[in-house]
């Protein structure tokens, strides 16, 4: 009922309708319908009302919902169901939740905030609230356990695209999975998976973009190697966290249909066109050695390709790098 006002507010914007016309519209008293505008403009709708005028939508820019988030979205899987939460410990892990209890392929969870946010091997994800976007999205895709790396690969390109589409803005993807902006890091990815027999039962892909954070809301240790999309734009009012997210899952819609469908090799040659770390100088280490070389590909199966300076080419399949140039490696 609430959304069915939006829709109507919408569509005659940016003319006012009357209280008197909604509520006939709706068949309900006037004090219900500004009762309804009340909640609206609690979820961040800015709606005007005049007395004698009714009320006009002048602007949806902060709102976040799960009607908003999945309104004509036009996607085949990702966004099937839409989830949004106020706060939650993690997205990933109420996605795991509810993924035993039987939630669809597609569902897609958004938190305005994390109390516990994670990062990859039990690190921690700073996730203040409205600061920065936090969501997960679950899949079930008829692929065998070893075939699903590409689909950490495919979610980079697809919020570096979605990022782009919606803002401007042009992000790298440092192997395998951070996206970042001048060198540091404007978001991460955690690929979580739980396997049933050796086959995939359900995919977490958690994805952490930081929005509107100065540098004085990160740690002091992070204050270097992190950075905001406001931060780091050069209109930082003209961004709308809804059209970044609907970006995103277009997006990330998009490539995962082209891995479906035997498409890898065009989702791995956007990964290595938005790629900061092929072709550069990068330094790991493998069993307590440390090891530098130039990165040179990325393989079918997520893996990354370095020529080492001892003549040997390595493949990594999971790890850290550190990449000349990004977060402080000189
Ligand atoms: C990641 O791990 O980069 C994956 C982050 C995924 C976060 C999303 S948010 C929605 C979903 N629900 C979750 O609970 N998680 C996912 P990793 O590569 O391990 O990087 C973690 C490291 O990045 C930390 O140890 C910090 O050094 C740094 N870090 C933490 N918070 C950060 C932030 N907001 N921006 C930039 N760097 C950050």
């Amino acid at each position: 009922m609430k959304y069915s006002i939006v829709q109507l507010l919408k569509n005659a914007a940016p003319e006012f309708v009357s209280g008197g016309e909604i509520a006939a519209r709706f068949k309900v008293t006037r004090s219900a319908i500004w009762k309804y505008i009340e909640e609206l403009r609690n979820e961040g709708y800015v709606i005007e009302a005049s007395t004698r005028k009714g009320y006009r939508l002048v602007s949806m820019d902060d709102c976040l919902n799960a009607f908003e988030i999945k309104n004509e979205l036009n996607t085949s899987i990702v966004g099937r169901d839409v989830i949004f939460l106020p706060s939650i410990d993690s997205t990933n892990s109420y996605a795991k939740r509810i993924a035993l209890e039987g939630a669809v392929d597609g569902t897609v969870i958004v938190a305005a905030e994390q109390t516990m946010g994670r990062g990859r091997l039990g690190r921690s994800w700073e996730s203040l609230q409205g600061k920065g976007i936090y969501l997960s999205v679950l899949l079930r895709p008829a692929m065998e356990p070893v075939e699903t790396p590409i689909l950490t690969i495919a979610a980079a390109v697809a919020v570096s695209n979605g990022i782009s589409e919606a803002t401007g803005i042009a992000t790298g993807i440092k192997w395998p999975n951070d996206l970042v902006i001048d060198g540091k890091k404007v978001c991460g990815i955690l690929f979580e998976m739980s396997t049933e027999a050796d086959r995939v039962s359900s995919i977490i892909l958690g994805i952490g973009i930081n929005y509107s954070q100065e540098p004085s809301d990160f740690p002091a240790e992070l204050r270097d190697r992190a950075i905001s999309l406001k931060t780091a734009s050069r209109e930082p009012a003209q961004l709308s966290k809804l059209s970044i997210i609907r970006a995103v899952l277009r997006h990330l819609d998009n490539v995962i249909n082209f891995i479906l469908s035997g498409n890898e090799e065009k989702v791995l040659d956007m990964w290595r066109a938005r790629s900061v770390t092929i072709g550069r100088q990068v330094s790991f280490t493998l069993k307590n050695t440390q090891y530098t070389g130039v990165a040179t590909d990325i393989t079918r199966d997520g893996k990354l390709s370095v020529e080492c300076t001892d003549g040997v080419r390595r493949e990594l399949l999971s790890g850290e790098v550190s990449v000349r140039g990004i977060y402080g490696y000189v």
